[in-house]
């Protein structure tokens, strides 16, 4: 809770041992951060579902902030970087736009809401790690729990590390997010990588080179230049 509290903005903390979703809370407090042992429906993107067994990390923040929507992906990007320094130990790497890799396989993810008006909004950022908890078998080819590699991982350990980095790159942000985006590039996974992104039904097919100033992704193929704000990202040199 203490480090949860020393996060710029964060003046509450609320603890479940099981919640439905700590995002679905975070949106109706403010200036919070969240955290459930467990979630019964922990949520993904799209209405994907996250598999939230007692053993992981399931946390949101709520936060009310004056920046304009298109500032949004900066916070998701900050926040992958976050877990990402968190979880240096392990060699954590980030493949765009919010998933955070252990050894090539997903071991977090990031679901980032909006709520509220241009220059006046509550961005919810929820964050799943998977530390002590058993990934689903169907999962088990793309998806990684922390105890894996280190078997003794705490869950407070991970929690109060990640809540940590997003202390100080909350509070570099805006003035250095040039800086936080040079360390985002260095940690990527994605830049460089031939890559497939769908956005909408819409795909974009080429070679990964750049994020560029507002975290959209560059692509570049034989039809040229492209620039990809969201989506699903796939690799396809694997
Ligand atoms: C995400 O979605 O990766 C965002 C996940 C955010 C979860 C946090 S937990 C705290 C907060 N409260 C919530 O309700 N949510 C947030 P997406 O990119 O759509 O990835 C979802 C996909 O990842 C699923 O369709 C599965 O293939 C896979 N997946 C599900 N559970 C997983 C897990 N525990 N570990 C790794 N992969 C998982």
């Amino acid at each position: 809770a203490l480090a949860a509290l020393k996060i710029p903005g964060v003046e509450r903390y609320y603890h479940f041992d099981e919640v439905d979703s700590t995002n679905r809370f975070a949106k109706e407090v403010s200036n919070a951060v969240v955290f459930s042992e467990s979630q019964s429906s922990g949520r993904g993107r799209l209405g994907r579902r996250w598999e939230s067994e007692r053993g992981g990390v399931y946390m949101s923040l709520s936060l009310n902030m004056t920046i304009p929507v298109s500032e949004i992906p900066k916070v998701t990007l900050l926040s992958g970087l976050a877990v990402c320094r968190a979880l240096e130990d392990y060699g954590a790497r980030i493949k765009w736009p919010n998933d955070v890799l252990v050894g090539g396989k997903k071991v977090s993810g990031i679901l980032s809401e909006f709520v509220g008006e241009e220059m006046a909004a509550k961005v919810v950022v929820g964050i799943g790690v998977n530390v002590r908890n058993r990934v689903p078998d169907a999962l088990r080819d793309r998806a990684i729990s922390l105890h894996e590699v280190d078997e003794n991982v705490r869950i407070t350990e991970i929690f109060t590390r990640i809540c940590e980095q997003l202390s100080n790159l909350l509070s570099a942000f805006p003035q250095k997010w040039g800086e936080i985006l040079e360390e985002w590039k260095r940690l990527s996974d994605t830049i460089g990588r031939e890559v497939r992104v769908s956005l909408y039904g819409e795909e974009v097919v080429g070679k990964a080179v750049d994020v560029d100033a507002d975290g959209g992704l560059i692509v570049v193929s034989g039809e040229g230049r492209r620039k990809v704000i969201s989506g699903e990202c796939f690799y396809t040199n694997y």
